[in-house]
């Protein structure tokens, strides 16, 4: 599952990529290449189950962030082809809003304003649906002239569909579409459908102007229901070398409570809809990722294609008796263990084993 850090030129996105991985790509640059780095999502419950086992490996979920270039003053303040085309590839988006102040650092559009940021990254976004929505549907009359009966009824529902959303989208309304209508329209990979979190770049929130900036955005994302993030992107960046003390000395001084980098991962991956389950052994402990709402063949197939296609019965621990009972043979002997069929909707944290035969 991807993540693409989005927004305008000197926003920190790529400062932010560096605090993510650890990497230590240049700043302050337009550079035109995008940088992808997969990263662990942190987890104590595997920690924990580790601990249980000692095992030779703990592998964790993991989730892969891109800094995507392009959206700045080099291009006129503009998402060139490429940039859109990058950010169409996301599974969701990283919205980074600029607060932080600096003399060195000019803003592309002039002054700090991070809401007139996030309206000009939302109207380009939109302007590229709409574009791509109006080429559609100059077409898809005659499709559905040709086409052959058994796809003439979904290529109306779609053209239905295409037809709201363009209004919502040139309303500037939020665009929602039910499961059904996901499904046909995920070749468009629309921007719109993508979910996103907003990541707030701050200088120093001791600072009073800064923080009631940010307030005011904290209001918006909740009115909004949006995940939002705060960051000093360079700093964080930066104490990647000192220890641990010093590190929170730094974050104490800018009225931060410590590195974002974990919480955002972990919101990021929840925002992306998905779950973790484990499986646990003396060789491996290990979380997997799954869609919420997946059933026990589903995860099955995320282990192994053999297991979903063989799957016969899921032996299935919830998290909290395991983090209890600390044991498979306590688990049946607790009678917390329980023996769950294909259809099974797997909960987070589930531990499982998978009996199957091929
Ligand atoms: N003071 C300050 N400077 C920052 C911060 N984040 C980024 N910068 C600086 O802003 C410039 C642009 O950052 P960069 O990460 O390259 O932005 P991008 O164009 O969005 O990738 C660089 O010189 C960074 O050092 C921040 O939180 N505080
Ligand atoms: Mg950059």
């Amino acid at each position: 599952m991807k993540i693409g850090i989005v927004g305008l030129g000197a926003a920190g996105k790529t400062s932010c990529f560096n605090a993510l991985t650890g990497a230590t790509v240049a700043t302050g640059g337009f550079g035109k290449d995008t940088n992808t780095g997969i990263l662990p999502v942190p987890d104590q419950r595997l920690a924990r189950l580790s601990s249980f086992y000692d095992p030779k490996k703990t592998t964790p979920a993991t989730i892969e962030f891109t800094d995507i270039p392009g959206l700045g003053s080099q291009s006129g303040g503009e998402f060139g082809r490429k940039a859109l085309g990058d950010i169409r590839d996301m599974d969701a988006l990283l919205l980074l809003l600029r607060l932080f102040q600096s003399d060195n650092v000019p803003h592309p559009e002039g002054g700090i304003d991070p809401v007139r940021d996030l309206e000009l990254i939302e109207m380009q976004l939109r302007l590229a649906d709409l574009d791509v929505i109006d080429r559609r549907l100059e077409r898809i009359g005659a499709s559905i002239r040709k086409a052959p009966k058994d796809q003439k009824e979904s290529l109306e529902k779609e053209n239905v569909l295409l037809v709201e959303i363009k209004q919502l989208l040139e309303d500037g309304k939020p665009v929602e579409v039910d499961e059904e209508g996901r499904r046909l329209l995920a070749g468009y990979g629309f921007f719109a459908l993508k979910p996103v979190l907003w990541l707030v770049n701050v200088s120093d929130l001791t600072d009073e102007s800064e923080a009631a900036s940010l307030k005011s955005l904290q209001q918006m994302a909740d009115s909004q229901g949006i995940s939002l993030v705060v960051m000093n992107a360079t700093l964080e960046s930066e104490l990647t070398e000192f220890d641990e003390e010093e590190r929170q000395e730094y974050y104490d001084a800018v009225g931060l409570s410590g590195p974002a980098a974990p919480d955002l991962i972990q919101r990021s991956y929840a925002t992306l809809g998905l779950i973790s389950f484990f499986t646990v052994g003396e060789d491996e402990c290990r979380a997997w990722t799954i869609k919420e709402g997946a059933n026990a063949q589903k995860a099955a197939g995320c282990i192994h294609s053999d297991l979903e296609r063989g799957f016969i019965r899921a032996e299935v621990i919830a998290y909290d008796d395991f983090d209890r009972v600390e044991s498979f043979t306590k688990a049946k002997e607790a009678g917390v263990m329980r023996l769950e069929g294909k259809e099974y909707i797997v909960n987070n944290g589930d531990v499982i084993v998978v009996h199957f035969s091929v």
